[in-house]
């Protein structure tokens, strides 16, 4: 069994093992040769054992033509399917709540256009671990991925810089976490200029640790202890140009809010009440601000699918008008770099004279999304 676990790990073509007997003879010859990635198939097929010279297996007539399946199958996969993912979770928490909480990671996933393979989690003790779950655990994740083909894996937590680092070299596969995730959701939606100045800001702060952890790793591979390597002096432009472009990004950020502030006034000037929907992501704010205002804001059965800020007069019974405002949902534990970037979006809240709250009376955790 550990033979074909490293079978698996190492991505090896085929592994054989050579039975000894007593007197120090050959015995059996067992041999194992990988599959192509499919959703349903073994990883790996066990061929009969045989006497090792009367093997049945022409070596390099069959490893070319494996080499050339395994080529052809994962091509077409990618090709077909886009990219496909395995989500991940391990934490103290129960089973039912880390199955609720990937059903969301899933419906994010879905959001970005990934389809979910498969959903793996593990309840660990509290603490901080190498990998987030258990190295045991890490490889059945690993061994899914590689019998299905998977090229992302998601994790549910948030992952440390170094964690990231170290769970990427054991598997070799991209790696992001659910703040990732969301922050690439955030990006593909983005239509406004504003929008897209506080979503790439949210992105900058994410990044900057996590290059500067890369930045020992490479240094590392340059070899000459005491020396940089020209990695890391790289790093050092590419980390002091991500400092220069967020501090860019945050002025134009200052100025929105001026530029709000101007708004803001006028409308108190018009003496218009705010009305502003707010609620979970997906609950139906952009619908209910369409039904009532004859207006044509995109909705779609997706999160996040409004990011900017619409306003809309609302004209009612007996001449009066009002202002409605749809925005952005809420989710569980929104990434703080999130939150913070888009304070001038949610600062709009601050005008409102009346919240309505919508919430998909459907949810499956209703309560929590409240
Ligand atoms: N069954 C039902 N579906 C609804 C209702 N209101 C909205 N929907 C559907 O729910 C989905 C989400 O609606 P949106 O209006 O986009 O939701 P939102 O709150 O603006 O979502 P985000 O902008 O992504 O945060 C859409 O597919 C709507 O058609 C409703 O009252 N009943
Ligand atoms: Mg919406």
């Amino acid at each position: 069994q550990e033979d074909l676990t490293m079978l698996g790990l190492l991505r090896l073509d085929m592994i054989g093992t050579v039975d000894v007997t007593p007197k120090g003879e050959p015995g059996l010859l067992s041999l194992a040769h990988l599959n192509p990635p499919s959703p349903q198939g073994p990883l790996y097929t066990l061929l009969k054992p045989t006497l090792v010279h009367q093997c049945p297996v022409s070596f390099e007539t069959f490893i070319r033509e494996l080499e050339s399946d395994l080529q052809r199958r994962s091509g077409s996969q990618t090709m077909a399917q886009g990219q496909t993912a395995i989500l991940v979770s391990a934490s103290p928490k129960s089973k039912a709540e880390q199955e609720e909480h990937l059903t969301e990671l899933a419906e994010l996933a879905s959001s970005a256009d990934l389809t979910v393979i498969d959903r793996l989690f593990q309840r660990t003790e509290r603490g901080h671990h190498r990998f987030q779950l258990g190295s045991g655990k890490l490889k059945d994740v690993l061994m899914q991925a590689m019998q299905k083909g998977v090229d992302l894996l998601i994790f549910d937590q948030d992952l440390a810089p170094a964690q990231l680092r170290a769970i990427e070299e054991v598997t070799d596969l991209t790696v992001i976490d659910r703040t990732q995730l969301i922050l690439d959701i955030f990006a593909q939606r983005a239509h406004s200029r504003e929008g897209k100045v506080q979503v790439e800001l949210a992105q900058l702060r994410y990044l900057l640790p996590r290059l500067s952890g890369q930045g020992t790793s490479l240094s590392r591979l340059g070899g000459g202890i005491g020396s940089r390597g020209p990695g890391e002096t790289k790093l050092e432009t590419d980390r002091r140009r991500i400092r220069e472009r967020i501090d860019h990004l945050e002025r134009e950020i200052e100025g929105f809010a001026r530029h709000q502030d101007q708004r803001r006034s006028r409308r108190v000037r018009q003496e218009f009440p705010v009305l502003s929907i707010v609620g979970y992501t997906n609950a139906g704010k952009s619908t209910l601000l369409n039904a009532l205002t004859n207006s044509v804001v995109s909705t779609a059965p997706r999160v996040f699918e409004t990011l900017d800020t619409t306003s809309r007069r609302l004209h009612l019974p007996h001449g009066h008008e009002a202002i409605l405002t749809d925005t952005v949902g809420f989710i569980r534990d929104l990434p703080k770099d999130l939150l913070a970037a888009f304070r001038t979006t949610l600062d709009e809240l601050h005008d409102a004279d009346l919240f309505l709250h919508v919430v998909d009376a459907g949810a499956k955790d209703l309560d929590a999304h409240i």
